[in-house]
């Protein structure tokens, strides 16, 4: 073999070796790369290898040669390996770059629950007519639900609230603790820690054991109110919740009042709105009777004021208490007290 022809397809072994290793990209191209060059049966290798069937002067040319070009290509393979793994880490960090001139991605918002809405509304528009809010215990006393609301144990007037009782028994091992049945029990709490005058609203969650309906739920919030000074009349009482249901209905919804019976109150009332789904006419909703009851109310039974300690011949007061979710039912639509809380997010979407 002629040593001129075996470094001439050397130097061409090297351009093809050096063109094909500007092209590669990733770290496997790189490695086939040297499996084809440099590898055991690789081209550079298989040439080397044929050198010692060559004349002694042409093996030491070669061999030189070969070596020479061996060593190229290892270091430009070096070479060629940092450049991918900057390259490499450039693409990652510019995966991870942030643009922050891009429009920030818009958060799934949330709403406020149909309930907490109208109670809100309720409450706003009585702290306008200069009522303060507060709170009390979902869990009460017997003789703070019934007793001191003029309700003694045994008194058939029991039978309107169907509670749910704890496992709590007082001395004569009768039960004595339940989930209050209304709001009531706050009027005998407040006014036997204050003195008149009284002006307040309670929101909170009450609990009943009955069967649920189209407009009856076991739990369900209500609104009490309370009013206690020197010569408030039923006239006051009127007024205010006239007042209230324009506010929330708007002037052209029609209000009833009726008599009706709370053992706390004396005399007693009952509020209805005219029913949004028949406008008056009858309908399942309102069993027919064209009016829905949104809360009892009256003025505060002098027994009940005596019980905390006024006089009832110096003080009188009103009371009412509403049903938050009823009212959301008139002003909204809604045709089952149901859907407030079956967590249906259909229904709850559209508030
Ligand atoms: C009472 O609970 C009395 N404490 C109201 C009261 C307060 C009268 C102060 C006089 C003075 P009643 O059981 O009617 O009354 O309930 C009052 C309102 O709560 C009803 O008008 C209704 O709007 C709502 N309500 C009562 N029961 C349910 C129920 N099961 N599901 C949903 N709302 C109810």
């Amino acid at each position: 073999m002629e040593s001129g022809t075996v470094l001439e397809t050397l130097r061409s072994l090297e351009e093809e070796a050096l063109r094909e290793l500007g092209t590669l990209e990733d770290i496997d191209s790189l490695e086939t790369w040297r499996v084809a060059y440099l590898g055991r049966r690789g081209k550079l290798t298989t040439i080397l290898r044929s050198v010692g069937s060559l004349s002694p002067d042409l093996r030491r040319s070669v061999g030189a040669a070969g070596n020479q070009v061996k060593t190229l290509l290892e270091e430009e393979q070096a070479r060629r390996s940092d450049e991918i793994e900057e390259l490499e880490v450039r693409r990652r960090s510019s995966l991870r770059a942030i643009d922050v001139t891009l429009p920030g991605r818009p958060l799934p918002q949330g709403r406020l629950h149909p309930t907490t809405q109208i109670l809100r509304e309720i409450c706003s528009s009585f702290t306008a007519m200069g009522f303060q809010i507060v709170e009390g215990p979902e869990v009460e006393w017997d003789k703070y639900n019934f007793e001191m609301l003029n309700i003694p144990r045994d008194h058939p007037a029991r039978d309107m609230w169907n509670s749910l009782w704890i496992d709590q028994q007082d001395a004569d091992g009768r039960l004595s603790m339940l989930m209050r049945t209304h709001t009531s029990p706050m009027q005998a709490r407040i006014m036997e820690q204050t003195k008149p005058p009284i002006r307040l609203i309670v929101p909170g969650k009450c609990y009943r054991y009955e069967a649920t309906d189209a407009t009856h739920e076991w739990h369900f919030y209500q609104v009490e109110g309370l009013a206690v000074d020197e010569g408030i009349t039923l006239a006051n009482l009127k007024g205010t919740l006239y007042e209230f249901a324009r506010r929330i209905f708007g002037p052209d919804r029609k209000v009833r009042f009726r008599c009706d019976y709370f053992p706390f109150v004396e005399p007693g009332v009952d509020m209805s709105v005219d029913c949004f789904a028949c406008r008056g006419e009858g309908c399942r909703l309102c069993a027919d009777t064209g009016w829905l009851e949104i809360m009892g109310a009256g003025m505060v039974h002098p027994k009940v004021l005596a019980g905390v300690g006024y006089d009832p011949e110096v003080y009188t007061g009103f009371a009412f208490g509403m049903g938050p979710e009823r009212i959301a039912m008139l002003k909204y639509g809604i045709d089952d007290i149901r859907l407030f809380y079956g967590n249906d997010l259909r229904f709850l979407r559209q508030f």
